[in-house]
């Protein structure tokens, strides 16, 4: 299918063979980035070779290749193993069949301790003017320069074979392939994180993992050692806001924003340094999906999140993203109520706003799942000159770790030079050997200073494009000891993010706490949470209390931080509330995101044999214009007869597909309804898409199915049938009409899609009586009282 290349030029059709970029195949393969000699260059040249380019050179084509062993020997036989005989032993001297097996027994790796299951899309990044009054990275100071990058999205807690779809922080790293050197920003998806000290992390993980005894449960927060932790650890309390939240369960890893969470610092040519936090924000707006949801997805489609992002590339959907920047200037260092330097905290954007400064467009699939997206090495040490680190104590600690976890991993100290890893500008140095090592190194010298080899290669003065760390200057003692005074205000920036939810977005968190303390077998765990939660907000807390039964918050027994060393005064550790200068922060709820395309939404057309050709016709058209993307369903696979006699290809059936794994639903009218109307299955698509607040629309005959479902009763007599918004109280995510979709109908499903989901229809559809409490799963309870289906004909 096409695609685009890492330019984003568009690329002939080919098929996964890759064929097309088979002929871009460079005729030497090796070395390290394509330098030529063994002289070093100060200064790098102006344009060097697309990423794409420089991979090329690995790529392994089978087609019309003979099969041969790795030393290049034609194999005759890969049937059948060398044996004395017919009947007799297998002999020791096969050796195609010892190095097949050999190679076999090792194809594992050991995968990455946290973040192991990922996906990965090549693009590039450029910005949209220069940024040279900031830095001097020379990636971002001209605006005519396109990076290659290499991006990998991942969760956090769970194994490399686990679902896509728990509720779990999702990484954000991005590779670029600068013309100084690889640049790496090793992100998430949620702009703060659970501890302030890179020394907790261990003990973090340790805690969200799997429980050490019986290895349960996987990837899942809601279990007793996580939440032992975090009631143990008051700073962790902004992120587990944000963690419960429906960021955790996001729709499409195209449709979530990304963080750096620390703040760097921009260095420009002057010296100056700036602070800067980085974000990415998503082109589609910021998505979820409902918890049950999630729940179900995972069932239905592990994948769901790496297939989204494969098949919207494939279809020629790049994902595209828009890079912010927070910059504060050196002076202003301490005019915040929270220390910069803290990475539970935020700089709410109403103190800074985020200026967007680039755009980051991912338009090419990975090759080979291995190769790249596993073997994909970041780093938040690798920088190019123009940015640089604080003092955050959680990414000091990153410093070491991302190099060290990478040698086990990898297997020693080569993985730069893996064609993943490889950078673009030229690499030159006189680090050697190691397992695997890939360059060939001329010359005797392997030493600096040296003289042998003219002293080569040579030191870069800064002018010149030598990175030289900001001097910062430090002083004080050599302590382990408290942080400074702000980082220990835990709890009101976890107020200020509830605060900004909008009403379903706080129900979903209440909820979320709900199910996840629900797990928890330990109830002085469960209580001690709950009690710090009254400090974030009694709402809050008292409404997760009331779903134990508990009708007071309970007491935290101090201290409340348990993070102390054993000379510490646990006073002098304890939390402390900080003036906050902002109450409430509209950025921080996904209602503030773009809600205008439904580009690349997946929409279930469930249709049988007679559907009515016009209606089929009409909605396909109006959904394509809009670059979503109509997939026909239907009772079984194969052809379905639309009213005319026409033949439309069926891609899934009631049986293989599911509408958790779509955005929406729409019933086109015609004889086929009586044959969906007797299907239990396609009954329970609608009620799905409506309990996890989709919109659904119907037409003509259509209508029939939705008055199948009992929860759609009130809302489908409700709705408009001209197109008009629906009474005030109504859905306006249902939308039906007696006749085939006019003009008005059509636009009125395409605003209900690009809303995305009408989260407050879960709180409007509560069971009869005022149950305030009563828990919703994020999406729309099902009612109890069946209509009986002979009281509602077909429309
Ligand atoms: Fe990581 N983290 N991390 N992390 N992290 C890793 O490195 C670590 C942290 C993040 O797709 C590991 O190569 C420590 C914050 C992402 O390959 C490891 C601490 C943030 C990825 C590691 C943190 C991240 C990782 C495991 C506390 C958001 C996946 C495999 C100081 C800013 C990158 C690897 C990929 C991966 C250590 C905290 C993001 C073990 C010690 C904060 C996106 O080195």
């Amino acid at each position: 299918m096409a695609g685009r290349d890492e330019q984003g030029r568009r690329k002939a059709p080919t098929g996964r063979d890759g064929s097309e970029r088979r002929r871009a195949r460079h005729p030497r393969g090796g070395g390290n980035g394509g330098d030529p000699g063994p002289i070093a260059r100060a200064v790098p040249p102006a344009s060097p070779a697309p990423k794409a380019d420089d991979l090329a050179r690995f790529l392994d084509d089978p087609a019309g290749k003979r099969l041969t062993t790795n030393q290049g020997v034609p194999i005759e036989d890969d049937q059948h193993t060398l044996r004395a005989g017919e009947r007799g032993p297998s002999l020791l001297e096969d050796f195609h069949f010892r190095e097949k097996i050999t190679h076999f027994d090792h194809e594992r790796i050991p995968e990455r301790v946290v973040h192991a299951r990922g996906a990965g899309a090549h693009g590039y990044f450029q910005p949209y003017a220069s940024l040279a009054r900031y830095t001097r990275a020379r990636f971002l100071g001209d605006p005519s320069v396109r990076t290659p990058v290499f991006v990998r999205f991942s969760t956090v807690a769970g194994s490399r074979g686990s679902t896509d779809m728990p509720r779990d922080v999702r990484g954000f790293a991005t590779k670029f392939y600068t013309e100084e050197g690889v640049f790496d920003l090793v992100g998430n998806n949620m702009p703060v994180f659970f501890i302030q000290d890179a020394l907790k992390f261990p003990d973090l993980i340790h805690a969200v993992k799997p429980e050490q005894d019986n290895e349960m449960p996987q990837a899942a927060s809601a279990h007793d050692t996580f939440w032992d932790f975090v009631s143990l650890t008051p700073e962790s309390m902004h992120m587990i806001l944000w963690l419960m939240s429906d960021r955790a369960i996001p729709r499409s890893f195209r449709m979530m924003e990304g963080f750096g969470v620390h703040t760097f610092r921009f260095v420009d040519e002057a010296g100056t340094s700036r602070f800067v936090k980085f974000h990415w924000k998503p082109m589609l707006g910021v998505h979820a999906v409902a918890w049950d949801e999630a729940q179900r997805i995972s069932g239905k489609d592990p994948d769901f999140l790496r297939r989204d992002l494969w098949d919207a590339i494939e279809q020629g959907n790049p994902a595209e993203y828009e890079l912010g920047i927070q910059v504060v200037e050196a002076e202003r260092e301490h005019d915040f109520p929270f220390d910069l330097l803290d990475p539970t905290k935020i700089i709410p954007e109403e103190l800074v706003p985020v200026e967007r400064v680039g755009r980051l467009v991912l338009n090419r699939n990975p090759e080979n799942f291995f190769a790249e997206t596993e073997q994909v090495a970041f780093h938040p040490g690798h920088l190019v000159p123009g940015i640089d680190f604080t003092d955050d104590p959680l990414l000091q600690g990153r410093l070491f770790s991302y190099t060290d976890t990478q040698l086990i991993r990898l297997g020693g100290p080569n993985f730069h030079e893996i064609p993943i890893n490889r950078s673009v500008a030229p690499v030159h140095n006189h680090q050697r050997e190691g397992f695997m090592r890939q360059s060939i190194q001329r010359g005797k010298a392997s030493y600096e200073p040296n003289s042998i080899g003219g002293g080569c290669p040579m030191q870069v003065r800064r002018g010149a494009g030598g990175f030289v760390s900001f001097p910062e200057p430090l002083r004080g003692a050599k302590l382990r000891t408290r942080r400074s005074k702000k980082f220990y205000d835990h709890f009101s920036q976890a107020t200020l993010f509830f605060e900004s939810q909008s009403p379903p977005e706080q129900d979903h968190i209440v909820e979320a706490l709900r199910f996840e303390l629900g797990k928890v077998e330990r109830p002085h765990i469960r209580q001690r949470v709950i009690g710090l939660l009254g400090f974030v907000s009694e709402t809050l807390a008292s409404r997760v209390a009331a779903g134990f039964g508990l009708t007071a918050i309970p007491r935290v027994a101090p201290p409340i931080n348990h993070h102390v060393p054993a000379d510490g005064a646990p006073e002098e550790y304890a939390p402390r509330a900080a003036v906050t200068r902002v109450d409430r922060s509209p950025a921080l709820s996904m209602t503030a995101s773009p809600m205008d395309s439904i580009r690349s939404r997946r929409i279930a057309l469930l249709v049988a044999d007679g559907v009515d050709a016009v209606s089929l016709r009409t909605m396909r058209a109006a959904l394509l214009a809009e670059k979503a993307a109509p997939v026909l369903v239907a009772p079984r696979l194969g052809p379905v007869r639309d009213s005319n006699g026409d033949e439309h290809w069926v891609e899934q059936s009631l049986l293989t597909g599911a509408s958790v794994l779509f955005d929406a639903v729409y019933v086109p009218g015609g004889g086929g309804v009586a044959t969906l109307v007797a299907e239990r299955d396609a009954v329970d698509w609608i009620a799905e898409t409506y309990r996890h607040c989709k919109p659904i629309a119907a037409t003509g005959e259509g209508v029939a199915l939705l008055r199948r479902c009992p929860e759609l009763v009130d809302a489908v007599e409700a709705a408009r049938d001209d197109g008009a918004p629906p009474p005030r109280d109504g859905d306006a995510a249902i939308v039906v009409s007696a006749s085939p979709p006019s003009e008005a109908i059509l636009a009125r499903f395409v605003s209900a899609i690009a809303h995305h989901r009408n989260w407050t229809r879960a709180g409007r559809n509560r069971l009869a009586g005022d149950a305030p409490d009563r828990e919703t799963r994020g999406c729309a309870p099902p009612r109890t009282d069946p209509v009986p289906p002979e009281a509602h004909p077909a429309a």
